[in-house]
């Protein structure tokens, strides 16, 4: 039985999956324990001074799942996991599994908005976080969000439970899941007032690694690098971490993507493939020009999450001397891969294709019906590891999927000749930070509640780097009042908004522009914005902030 609220594949797409081979009936808990058989004395994951091999991690996942049972945490219970790219993300993570529990993978940018959302909507048995990261006290932010029963910190406990106390439980009886079980929940990139939870199954995501290992050209000699945060569906998964420990390859940890940081631990460590948004990739390919570092081990740098522009593209191999592969992916499930072997004009100039030959792709036009050969039109998808319907969301699900199962993804695309997608624009209501997703309604919502706004409409803005920065156009009640543009940003850090949230910009406007229907008009405000670009000076220069 799939948990309360949410979808399940019907019966005779998940007959088809399996009977094609996706679905092989193996659960997280027993992929770590047949790699751990299989090739015990291997690292598996390096971080910092840390090497961990398979069995050694196979050990720790058992001793920490007893842990979260004799705190009374078990099968189908919700934890929301707040960790940064540390050693003990897999020991929990797998712990939890062990036992069929559900991580809930929290971003470390994530603050007490969405924390408390997180634990209070999924009713969380615990919310594990680090001591602290980034300059960041996380047991502060624990300490703010009411509900879970149990906070769980790595480092320095202070009031909460020690995670090292957890390590020393006596091995219980392990209820192991079920592969068709639900795993984990993902999040979305949202376009509604709240983020959405993403509910995915052993057997579906363990194919998308499989999948995803194989394009990638993943083997036990292979060096996976985490760069990005690893709760994050494209560093977790496509091939990601994850993929990496599926093929059986060595997983190395950077925590913070910059290149003094990442270069000499390419060098140090072999790194042959990593995976970045575009504004990182941007930062490494400058950094590269006069590196001293030996990046040549690097075979594969994967670049995602947004459009990587193709000027920027073509400069990969002859910077890096490595291959160029695009992501084109969601945390809803599909995941578009340009190949290894792909032409370069391929490799520049389009996202990929999808993983799976039962990856079911339609472009529509805004009536849902199919656009000529080679037309811009609304992406949707199915298939065996995209998922049917957000959790505990029915409402939202009639409108986020069709009837036949197909999730609209929002983003403008048109198909090659070849079957490969170019991404084009978006029809959804969302800002794309340089990859960090902003749904625009949430933001909204936010800035509604200062007691001085009228009315608010939260719009992405071109940006060199970023690709897009939020902008936020806003009516006051009283303009006499006088609310200033910083008194509005520190009333949404005091909501507890993540970081990458907060508008770049803010205009104060007498009223919006209006459609012939009387609805805000954001094609206009967009288009406001082109017209009036703020001098470099004025924006904010870094994405560092979050
Ligand atoms: C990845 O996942 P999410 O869930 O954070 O965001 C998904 C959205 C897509 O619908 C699309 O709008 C955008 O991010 N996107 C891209 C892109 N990759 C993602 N837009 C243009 N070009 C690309 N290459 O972002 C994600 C998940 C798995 C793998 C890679 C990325």
């Amino acid at each position: 039985m799939m948990l309360d609220g949410c979808t399940p594949w019907p019966a005779e797409f998940a007959d088809r999956y399996r009977e094609a081979g996706h679905w092989r009936g193996e659960t997280f808990s027993s992929l770590l324990r047949s790699r751990a058989a299989d090739f015990g004395s291997r690292v598996a994951i390096v971080d910092g001074d840390r090497r961990w091999t398979y069995a050694e991690l196979d050990a720790r996942a058992d001793a920490v799942a007893a842990g979260f049972a004799s705190l009374g945490i078990g099968r189908d219970d919700r934890v929301v996991v707040q960790l940064p790219n540390i050693a003990e993300f897999f020991e929990v993570v797998f712990g939890l599994w062990r036992i069929g529990a559900l991580p809930v993978f929290a971003l470390p940018a994530h603050r007490s908005a969405e924390i408390g959302y997180f634990c209070s909507f999924t009713d969380a048995a615990a919310y594990v976080i680090p001591d602290t990261f980034g300059g960041f006290d996380y047991r502060d932010l624990a300490k703010e969000v009411p509900g879970p029963r149990n906070v769980i910190v790595v480092g320095e406990e202070g009031p909460f439970t020690s995670f090292e106390s957890l390590r020393h439980a006596s091995p219980t009886d392990l209820a192991e899941p079920s592969s068709s079980d639900v795993a984990f929940f993902q999040l979305s990139g949202g376009t509604t007032g709240v983020p959405k939870l993403i509910p995915r199954t052993h057997d579906d995501y363990i194919y998308s690694l499989r999948g995803s290992a194989e394009i990638c050209g993943l083997g036990e000699d292979s060096v996976y690098l985490g760069v990005l945060p690893i709760a994050h569906n494209y560093p977790l998964s496509s091939p990601g971490v994850l993929g990496a420990l599926y093929a059986g390859s060595r997983v190395v940890l950077a925590p913070v993507p910059s290149p003094d940081v990442v270069f000499p631990l390419i060098e140090r460590e072999g790194v042959t493939i990593t995976g970045v948004v575009p504004p990182l990739a941007l930062v490494w390919l400058r950094a590269a020009e006069n590196t001293t570092h030996d990046l040549s081990s690097l075979q594969v740098l994967q670049v995602g999450g947004a459009k990587f522009s193709a000027e920027a593209a073509a400069r990969v191999r002859p910077v890096l001397g490595c291959t160029l592969q695009q992501v084109f992916g969601m945390a809803e499930g599909l995941v578009n891969y340009t190949r290894l072997d792909d032409q370069d004009d391929v490799l520049v100039h389009t996202q990929g294709r999808p993983i799976s030959a039962d990856d079911e792709i339609r472009v529509v036009d805004k009536d849902g019906n199919p656009v000529a050969e080679g037309e811009t039109g609304h992406l949707l998808t199915r298939g065996p590891y995209t998922i049917r319907g957000y959790y505990k969301a029915a409402e939202h699900n009639a409108i986020a999927f069709t009837a036949d199962g197909f999730y609209r993804t929002g983003d403008l695309v048109r198909l090659t000749s070849n079957g490969y997608l170019v991404v084009e624009g978006r029809a959804k209501d969302q800002i794309n930070r340089g990859g960090e997703k902003v749904a625009a309604e949430e933001v909204e919502n936010h800035i509604l509640a200062h007691p001085a706004v009228h009315d608010v409409a939260v719009v992405a803005m071109p940006d060199e780097f970023l690709g897009e920065r939020t902008c936020a156009f806003v009516v006051l009640a009283d303009p006499a009042a006088g609310v200033g543009v910083r008194e509005l940003r520190e009333f949404l850090r005091g909501r507890g908004l993540a970081a990458f949230k907060i508008p770049d910009r803010v205009d104060f406007v007498p009223e919006f522009p209006r459609t012939g229907v009387g609805k805000v008009s954001k094609a206009e405000l967009r288009v406001a914005i082109a017209a009036t670009p703020r001098p470099a000076s004025r924006a904010l220069p870094d994405p560092e902030r979050t």
